[in-house]
């Protein structure tokens, strides 16, 4: 599926330097129009001839089958291409909440985030998704308008709206003329036409916004009541990078309007590599990692961060990467984070949607990839010196994947394969996860929503050809205790020879929620001896994992063993084992347990006449709204937290009230205890299950 183009020899050497270098990502919502708009930019910059469209299905980005089929993206891709006298380094990511995570990863790779917003339907979920996300990743964001030549547009109402809700610092850059055939600069021009507001106020408020991060500008500029644009540009990226400025302008990618104009604004305006603010890499492990900065300077140590990775059926495995310090040169040796041995830069390419076209090197700020490396892995830190060893970029905040489905193959004996499939897809997807459960003895698999789970799915049967059957999975419950108990077990078997002899006694109490699980070691005296400690854990860790009292997995507890006995010829690792198992459940029946459920944020956007159902929808299903908010001219969002295992039926639910007009999207929030009568309904089931075997 994937091309590879130019042979050994034939490639290019990049000519450009690491200041002609612009990145960026254009992330927003679904069907804004960011493949579209990618085709405007490749074609007007001559990367492409002409630009194709997602309905004929020959775009750049969209070029897996199953994007065609479904006619919008479902991965982020990535184009480059040269415009004045800079490179351009561009993603292209999915908006649909449920590929947020492919979105998430494009964000470590760039300087700058193009928010593309549609001029009809205005600001949605994944708009201020982004826009948040974005932030966090300390990004310089600027806001696109596409769609400006749809119908039924109020493009002064859509630029107050975003004012509203992103604040007074999103300004418009350009903005239409010519009833939206043509687009007016407001940076460089201070004065011209325009369909709305006037370019002499735009540019006004462009500069006050600038000169107000530079004082020493301000005074200049107060004084002679204009300043030129070369001054204003170290400024103009300050603001940027402070947050302190969000340029919005306007395009249409379907007519072409404003698509040189946003050229222009990449080579001219957007932050190169240096200008940006510096990725932020941490040196160490856990708590004690401190936080420094790469530098974009090609002479130094390579720092290359894999943010995205391909598992392609024929190729196999690209990582895909940002070069953040240092130049990564083919036939040079990298080492993927802390692995002792080099790998062996054989074939170092750029990307052009599916096309990999080889290169010799990638200066800070490119973009590309490498293919046919077996220990490269999802976020990975690729670097040529051991003293750049227990390097991590600061980890991406990915959406916890909520949405389940239990699988089996039909087939006896294609398990195996399907374990390993599953593993590849999590490996290039961090919003894919697998769970095995043995209590109930399903395979899980979880995604952000019912469209990530449906691709997932059709590449297991399309792609690797694996028949499956699926159902609900079981909610993934978990038991607990609420208050401190003691536990005991004598364990002693005589068969024939040799005997068994462990004998266990310990406390159990509770720990806050989300502490997980501590194991202590109390005993004096060596009345266990120390090498039989594992054994009681081992044991105790059987007991916790299989669940006590419904065959859920226990969590937040504390389980210390303080006393025991033991006997110098029968007492060995397995009677320890039983004895430690057995010692936990003791005590687990004395110390009120209880049993923990999944909670969820929930935002559902409906048409505003609903949303009297959605909320009683959310307090009939346990939950609480916790408010609503208006998302466009017609659309409210209701948010609140539900169970998890409230929404079993949920998108049926949503279709039916709404007649298809509503969406909605979870993310986990917390665990909280069933109520009593779910709770022996749920050791019920298990202890009916338990005797039936
Ligand atoms: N009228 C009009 N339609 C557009 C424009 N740009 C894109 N479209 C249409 O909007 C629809 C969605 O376009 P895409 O380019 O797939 O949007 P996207 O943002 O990539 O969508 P996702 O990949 O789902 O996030 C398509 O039908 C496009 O033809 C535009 O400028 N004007
Ligand atoms: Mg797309």
């Amino acid at each position: 599926m994937l091309k590879f183009i130019m042979e050994k020899g034939e490639s290019i050497m990049p000519n450009y330097s690491t200041e002609a270098i612009r990145t960026a990502a254009l992330v927003g919502h679904g069907a804004t129009g960011k493949t579209t708009l990618t085709e405007a930019l490749l074609a007007r910059a001559g990367a492409i001839k002409t630009p194709g469209s997602v309905e004929r299905g020959n775009t750049v980005c969209d070029y897996d089958p199953l994007e065609r089929t479904y006619g919008h993206s479902l991965n982020s891709a990535l184009v480059n291409f040269a415009w004045r006298d800079t490179h351009v380094h561009l993603i292209d990511t999915p908006g649909y909440p449920d590929f947020a995570g492919q979105a998430i990863g494009a964000l470590a790779a760039v300087e700058t985030a193009l928010v593309v917003i549609n001029a009809q339907t205005g600001i949605e979920l994944n708009t201020r998704r982004m826009m948040k996300w974005a932030q966090a990743r300390r990004l310089c964001r600027m806001i696109v308008i596409n769609k400006i030549d749809a119908e039924n547009v109020n493009l002064p109402e859509l630029l107050s709206s975003i004012q509203q809700t992103f604040g007074k610092e999103c300004l418009p850059i350009n903005l239409p003329a010519h009833g939206g055939k043509e687009i007016v600069d407001c940076f460089f021009n201070p004065d011209g036409d325009s369909d709305f507001s006037s370019v002499k106020a735009a540019h006004a408020a462009l500069v006050d916004q600038v000169v107000e991060v530079d004082e020493a500008l301000m005074a200049i500029y107060l004084e002679q009541g204009e300043v030129n644009p070369e001054q204003l540009h170290a400024p103009f990226e300050k603001a940027l990078r402070e947050g302190h400025l969000i340029p919005v302008c306007f395009v249409s990618a379907r007519n072409g309007a404003g698509v040189p104009e946003l050229l222009d604004i990449l080579a001219l305006l957007a932050p190169n590599p240096t200008e940006g603010n510096p990725p932020p890499f941490l040196r160490g492990e856990g708590a004690d990692a401190a936080e420094f900065h790469a530098e974009p300077d090609p002479g130094k140590h390579v720092l290359a961060h894999v943010f995205k990775l391909i598992m392609d059926p024929y190729v196999g495995k690209l990582g895909i990467f940002r070069v953040h310090q240092g130049t990564v040169k083919r036939d040079s040796q990298l080492f993927v984070g802390n692995s002792t041995r080099p790998f062996k830069v054989a074939h170092l390419y750029l990307l052009q949607g599916k096309e990999y076209v080889e290169t010799d090197a990638l200066r800070p700020g490119d973009i590309g990839a490498v293919s046919k490396v077996e220990e490269i892995e999802f976020d990975a830190v690729l670097h040529d010196s051991h003293d750049e060893d227990h390097i991590h970029l600061r980890p991406l905040e990915f959406p916890a994947p909520m949405h389940g489905l239990a699988v089996e193959t039909r087939k006896k004996g294609d398990e195996q394969r399907l374990f390993e499939v599953l593993h590849k897809l999590e490996l290039e997807d961090p919003c894919f996860r697998m769970e095995r459960h043995p209590a109930t003895n399903e395979t899980v698999i979880r995604a952000l929503g019912e469209l990530h789970l449906r691709t997932k799915l059709e590449k297991l049967t399309q792609q690797y050809k694996l028949e499956l059957d699926t159902r609900p999975p079981r909610i993934a419950y978990r038991e607990t205790i609420s208050r401190k108990a003691e536990g005991h077990c004598r364990h002693k078997k005589q068969t024939g020879g040799a005997g068994q002899f462990g004998e266990v006694y310990l406390r159990i109490e509770p720990l806050p929620r989300g502490a997980g699980y501590e194991f202590v070691d109390q005993v004096k005296g060596g009345v266990i001896p120390t090498v039989f400690i594992p054994a009681v854990e081992k044991g105790v860790r059987m007991a916790l994992d299989s669940g006590v009292i419904a065959g859920y997995p226990v969590e937040d507890l504390r389980v210390t063993v303080y006393d025991g006995k033991s006997h110098a010829v029968d007492s060995k690792e397995i009677a320890f084992v039983s004895a430690g198992r057995k010692a936990v459940i003791d005590a687990f029946a004395k110390a009120a347990p209880i049993m923990l459920e999944p909670i969820v944020n929930i935002d559902i956007d409906a048409p505003e006449a609903y949303v009297g159902d959605m909320t009683s929808e959310i307090a009939s299903k346990r939950g609480q709204i916790t408010g609503t908010q208006q998302r466009s001219a017609d659309i409210i969002s209701t948010s609140g937290q539900v169970p998890l295992a409230e929404l079993a039926d949920f998108q049926n639910r949503l279709r039916s009230i709404t007649g298809g007009q509503g969406s909605y999207s979870v993310e986990f929030s917390h665990y909280a205890q069933v109520p009593a009568q779910m709770q022996q309904q749920l050791m019920s089931q298990f202890k009916a299950a338990r005797e039936e075997e």
